[in-house]
């Protein structure tokens, strides 16, 4: 057949025919296949196997692979054309097929499939990945982990294991298996008793009871990030943990929109014994204001009361003693109660008092609870005491002040006693200063650019119920892009992890073939460090200026955005939206992402409110006294009466940079999470919402580099140790390594031109010009 025409794609060109099958894009379906039935010049139509005609440019199609194995390819550098259309079509036959795991070389993506794959988990499975090498076996997160534990006892580096996705896409339920996995490999087996991995373990439904909660687009949504760093002895056995936490969501404590929970705590707790409701006088959750925001108490197929005894169960289990479960649900219950106090005008002018006997009962059993001084209580509720160079004065507030003092005092209450679950957590595992090697990994919010707070748009757009409802289902499916503080601190995150994979992935890959002089056309990927200036750099970066706008008296969310404007109006990175003058754009490397600053700066301050600091560092439980340790006398007189400022922006900035050189100390491993649709149901795939994905977790990219580059390096020495006994002639009286390399190979039959291969993302083949080291691991597995 004459061929009429080319295309060109990732650099190979591909000739096209009348009657080529091929691919083009598709607004709905991202990509859809077809036959070529014409061909204009530039342009070509294409009958689509969806039964439309297409017409579209060179440019614009790609070659489908007619070949294709059935049922998809398990790792795909192994797909005859690589190309976005391949991609998608490679995993949408294996997620068919229920095969939610493929390598793209040693990065693992994980499709959520959204329903019970047991067959996948069971024992006998974790039995047949241990020690098997990564590609042998179908792609599996036991198998990462393995090449993790692997690398980790054979080289006696740590190693990490890196899991993102969005919000949905299965981080948590991987990170949950890949630490059964290790804690298979490295568990003592036939222990009695509370082992470390028992309560490595256990320490996820602790964690998820009080950091999780259901939201629009997960059940089982993790509120914080976390990074689990599983310590070994010498001999590969589990011998301390050290859990770190990042960023718990504080706001849904007081503040939930329909369809979301609070909290899974709360409603554990209001479905507990009914000695324990009585106790705590609790009941419906429909009778607390903050549950009853939402219309969602349950959650289908989960049963609270069932889950509140596996929650204390676990509690035991991680060291948390039977009156500490006791002091942590008085507390839960506290702030269940605290919700529910209320304000009215006071005679005086800008005060408030209790609204009625129903306020006046919830205040009380909220000090009962927490075992404060009622009317301490109340005073520092609705009144704040004010400092002044002449006098220190109580200033009252007014009902409007009163419940956000009231709210914060719930969000500081809650937030402490995370840290202390964590902390106990840690303390209670303990962490083994004797150990050398660790395996970290890190569960933490992916790339957010659609979220926003219904009760936000009610307060600051004032529309009603019925608006907000279609704005929250559109923001659902990402048509609008309202996001806050909250949003800018997890895209932070991902900025910076995104680097962590190019560096690591990208620059380390060149770096190390220009080093050995190897013949490589450079693939060009988009450099962060500019986004990251933009946001972190100091002084001048955005929190800086958020920083200095907060401790700035007079400052307002015009003044902050007016700065940013200014001092960033030349910034490529930095966008001010046409139609309003408060937000402001960040062209983040997944995408451009616009932030309402509205709420910044309060979001930004942790005010630590000294009345109520005074108020429970006095309490009469020592549990609550612990959580709010007295301040030391000189912070307490120089900061006199008034809040403290202290930056959640900087703190998360810094913890941030603890993980990053944490991360950088390890040898890395990624594993993508992949949300296959918005519903939460099995079997659908959105080829869109997918495809959006992969380009964000930078998979396309990596495809491109783990298929032209040399993904394996040995030293002449490691190969001489592993493959010797093949030729153990060679070793007599040959010094030379990298010679006595090439007599084991040429013994085996192996060439030079053997060690070439054919590069489907460069023109043609790669020339021999590959330096013995690298094509020396070629042949290992050629020899294996
Ligand atoms: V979030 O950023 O914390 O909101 P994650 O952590 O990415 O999110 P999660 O692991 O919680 O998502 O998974 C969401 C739900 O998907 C789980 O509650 C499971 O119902 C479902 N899921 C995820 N992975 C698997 C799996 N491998 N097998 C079965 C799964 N179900
Ligand atoms: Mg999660």
């Amino acid at each position: 057949m004459k061929v009429v025409g080319e295309s060109v794609f990732l650099g190979t060109s591909v000739n096209i025919i009348i009657g080529s099958h091929l691919w083009v894009e598709d607004q709905s379906l991202a990509w859809i296949d077809g036959q070529v039935t014409k061909i204009n010049g530039d342009e070509v139509e294409i009958q689509t196997t969806h039964g439309k005609t297409v017409i579209a440019s060179f440019r614009n199609i790609y070659p489908k692979d007619m070949e294709a194995p059935a049922g998809g390819v398990d790792d795909m550098t192994k797909l005859s054309y690589l190309h976005e259309p391949g991609v998608l079509q490679n995993l949408a036959t294996r997620f068919q097929l229920n095969e939610i795991y493929t390598y793209t070389g040693s990065i693992l993506i994980a499709i959520n499939p959204f329903q019970r794959l047991p067959h996948l988990y069971e024992a006998h499975m974790m039995e047949q990945y241990k020690g098997a090498p990564l590609g042998e076996l179908s792609p599996h997160v036991f198998a990462i982990a393995d090449v993790a534990f692997r690398a980790m006892i054979n080289d006696g580096k740590s190693n990490s294991i890196l899991v993102s996705g969005e919000s949905g896409a299965g981080k948590t339920e991987t990170t949950k298996m890949l630490m059964r996995y290790l804690a298979y490999l490295g568990g003592r087996k036939g222990t009695e008793g509370r082992t470390v991995e028992q309560q490595v373990l256990e320490s996820n439904p602790v964690l998820e009871a009080f950091g999780n909660a259901k939201t629009v687009r997960n059940n089982n949504s993790s509120r914080f990030g976390k990074f689990v760093e599983l310590q070994f002895d010498k001999h590969g056995r589990i011998s301390g943990a050290a859990i770190r936490t990042y960023l718990l969501e504080r706001s849904r404590v007081c503040q939930i929109s329909d369809p979301e929970r609070n909290y899974h705590c709360f409603y554990l707790l209001c479905a507990a014994p009914p000695e324990e409701i009585e106790k705590y006088k609790l009941g419906n959750p429909k009778s607390f204001h903050y549950l009853n925001q939402s219309n969602c108490y349950e959650l289908v197929g989960v049963s609270d009361a069932h889950d509140y005894l596996a929650t204390r169960r676990a509690m035991d289990v991680v060291g948390i003693s039977e009156k500490e479960q006791e002091a942590i649900f008085r507390v839960v219950a506290a702030i269940l109660h605290l919700g529910n106090v209320e304000f009215a005008k006071g005679k005086e002018i800008d005060s408030s008092v209790l609204k009625d006997d129903k306020s006046k009962f919830h205040l009380q059993m909220t000090a009962e609870l927490l075992m404060c001084d009622l009317a301490a209580l109340e005073d520092a509720l609705l009144r704040r005491v004010m400092v002044t160079p002449e006098e220190v004065i109580k200033r009252s507030l007014d009902p409007d002040g009163a419940t956000v003092s009231r709210d914060g005092l719930a969000k500081t209450i809650y937030s402490r006693l995370f840290d202390w679950l964590v902390d106990k957590i840690n303390f209670s595992i303990g962490q083994d200063p004797n150990s050398k090697s660790l395996i970290g990994v890190l569960d933490i919010y992916g790339f957010e650019s659609f979220k926003a707070n219904r009760l936000y748009m009610l307060k600051y757009f004032r529309i009603n119920t019925l608006v907000t409802r279609f704005l929250t289902e559109l923001m659902t499916w990402g048509y609008v892009c309202l996001c806050s503080f909250e949003q800018f601190c997890i895209n932070f995150t991902n900025e910076k992890l995104q680097q962590h994979f190019n560096q690591h992935v990208f620059k380390m890959e060149q770096e190390e073939y220009t080093k050995e002089e190897i013949d490589w056309s450079y693939i060009e990927f988009v450099d962060n460090q500019d986004v990251l200036d933009l946001i972190e750099k100091k002084p001048g970066g955005i929190i800086a200026l958020l920083d200095e706008a907060c401790m700035f008296p007079k400052s307002t969310h015009e003044t902050f955005s007016q700065k940013l404007y200014q001092t960033f109006k030349a910034h490529k990175r930095f966008v001010k939206p046409k139609l309003s003058q408060t937000d402001f754009a960040i062209a983040h490397y997944a995408g451009e992402v616009q932030y309402q600053s509205d709420q910044f700066l309060d979001k930004n301050k942790d005010y630590g409110v000294p009345e109520h600091q005074d108020l429970l560092s006095a309490s009469k439980c020592s549990f609550v006294a612990g959580l709010f340790p007295a301040l030391p006398e000189e912070m307490t007189k120089s900061s006199s009466k008034s809040s403290k400022f202290s930056s959640i922006g900087s703190r998360f900035k810094l913890q941030l940079q603890q993980l990053m050189e944490t991360l950088n100390s390890t040898e890395p491993h990624y594993i993508r999470c992949v949300k296959p649709n918005n519903l939460l149901r099995p079997a659908i795939f959105e080829n869109v919402n997918i495809m959006q994905q992969l380009r964000c977790g930078g998979v396309l990219e990596a495809i491109r580099i783990s298929c032209a580059g040399y993904p394996t390096r040995k030293t002449f020495f490691e190969f001489i140790n592993r493959f010797s006994l093949l030729a153990p002639e060679v070793l007599e009286g040959n010094h030379d390594e990298k010679d006595a390399c090439k007599k084991i190979l040429g013994k085996m039959g192996l060439t030079r031109s053997q060690n070439t291969r054919s590069c489907r993302l460069c023109n043609g083949f790669n020339e021999p010009t590959v330096t013995d080291r690298t094509s020396l691991s070629r042949n290992r597995a050629a020899l294996s």
